[in-house]
């Protein structure tokens, strides 16, 4: 089948694919530069374990070493994926040379430790999300913001008032908002005798870091629950109700952020979309596959992918209102691989969504056959051909195409790499 004919048996239940693939073609989707080196950074010792309750899994070879690889890398990646990306840094990657001084700790940071990454965006057109980076270090005692030690705490603020300082910088210099995301791993493993104490001292410090001055409309702060992590299993300070309630208590410099791997199995942040879009103008996500936990496998084109994308759309979370970010980390496979399977799963569910029949009326006429049968039929439409065409007019390889090249780079450059 031709995309003439697939866009006419789409034509045929109300659908034009031209506007869905122009409209796909200008929604920035944030490309997370962590899944290059499995989220080890360049500012502290690379061969340290990660903390704060995440965890990569696999030491398949060719992760990148330095910033000069992972930009290198992150190349090959937009390359082989259609639609608009983003960057999206940790603090962690903060580059240190002659230059700008040498390496300072996390409280010190300035925008001068990212103008590498300006320039980087800026060659190729992109806008910069941002996060501070609240694990891996040294000074997590293990917690950061809800730690109970005046001086840890102190230092961790620091860290995200200079990181509020640099999302302005990347805004301004990129023209584009930047999403700012707080998610720190702060919890204990087991039975806490203080619940509150923590909680109130984590309200407490995001209000000192978001008391540092900073345009709204440029930097955009988030907070990120979170449900449980590996060695922090009793007891996480930040959870669901806690950043929700900090969001919505605080909508005037903050966004709630949802990822989808932070909540019990059963829940579901297709639902939470328009629940959240009822009350705040402004959402952002974490898009990333969780396995029984927060596993963040790559993403896949899977139902609940689908739903998610589904909601964004239907809500109206193309034009702005909802920030979408990839957030997984698989070290188990060819990571450039990882990265484009996500990417390009992310923008099949967005192009399907943008191909979905507006169906509300059927539901309000209580015609719920008749939204089976309709639900149930487009899972056949022909969305392959007008997938090509996307990737066609992005000028992006299709499926089947894509996959040699990285193979080409692992044997040129990752197998270099030791
Ligand atoms: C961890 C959170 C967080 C991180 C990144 C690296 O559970 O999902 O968003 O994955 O900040
Ligand atoms: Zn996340």
């Amino acid at each position: 089948m031709s995309y003439t004919e697939a866009k006419a048996k789409y034509a045929a239940i109300g659908i034009d694919t031209d506007a869905a693939i122009a409209k796909l073609k200008a929604v920035p989707v944030s490309l997370h530069c962590w899944q290059g080196d499995d989220v080890r950074g360049f500012d502290t010792d690379p061969n340290k374990p990660l903390t704060g309750g995440i965890q990569t899994t696999g030491n398949y070879p060719g992760r990148a070493r330095t910033p000069e690889e992972l930009m290198a890398d992150l190349d090959v990646v937009m390359k082989l994926c259609p639609g608009t990306k983003k960057m999206n840094l940790h603090a962690s990657y903060a580059i240190f040379d002659e230059d700008n001084g040498g390496w300072v700790d996390r409280d010190k940071l300035e925008p001068k430790h990212f103008q590498k990454w300006v320039d980087f965006c800026k060659e190729r057109g992109l806008g910069c999300d941002f996060n501070p980076t609240f694990f891996s270090h040294p000074k997590c005692d293990p917690l950061t913001l809800a730690s109970a030690n005046e001086e840890t705490r102190r230092f961790w603020i620091d860290h995200g008032k200079a990181c509020i300082r640099i999302s302005q910088y990347l805004a301004e210099e990129l023209g584009q908002p930047c999403v700012m995301n707080i998610w720190t791993g702060d919890g204990f493993k087991d039975i806490p005798a203080d619940r509150m104490g923590p909680r109130v001292r984590y309200k407490e410090s995001i209000d000192a870091i978001l008391s540092e001055s900073f345009d709204f409309d440029l930097v955009k702060p988030c907070v990120e629950s979170k449900v449980f992590g590996i060695g922090v299993e009793a007891y996480t300070v930040g959870s669901a109700e806690f950043a929700l309630s900090y969001a919505a208590m605080n909508k005037d410099k903050c966004i709630p952020l949802m990822d989808n791997g932070h909540y019990h199995p059963t829940e579901v942040v297709s639902d939470k979309i328009p629940a959240l879009l009822a009350f705040f103008p402004e959402i952002a996500l974490h898009i990333t596959r969780p396995i029984r936990w927060d596993s963040d496998h790559v993403v896949l084109l899977d139902d609940e992918t689908k739903e998610i994308c589904k909601e964004i759309v239907r809500c109206g979370g193309l034009d702005g209102r909802v920030k979408m970010a990839l957030d997984y980390f698989d070290a188990s496979i060819n990571r450039i691989s990882a990265w484009v399977v996500g990417f390009r799963n992310v923008q099949k569910a967005l192009l399907m969504a943008l191909l979905t029949p507006d169906m509300a009326a059927l539901q309000d006429a209580d015609n719920w056959s008749e939204l089976m049968v309709l639900q149930e039929e487009l899972k056949t439409m022909p969305f392959g051909e007008i997938w090509e065409q996307y990737c066609r007019e992005c000028g992006a390889p299709a499926d089947g195409e894509w996959f040699a090249t990285v193979k080409q780079y692992e044997a040129d450059v990752l197998s270099n790499r030791n």
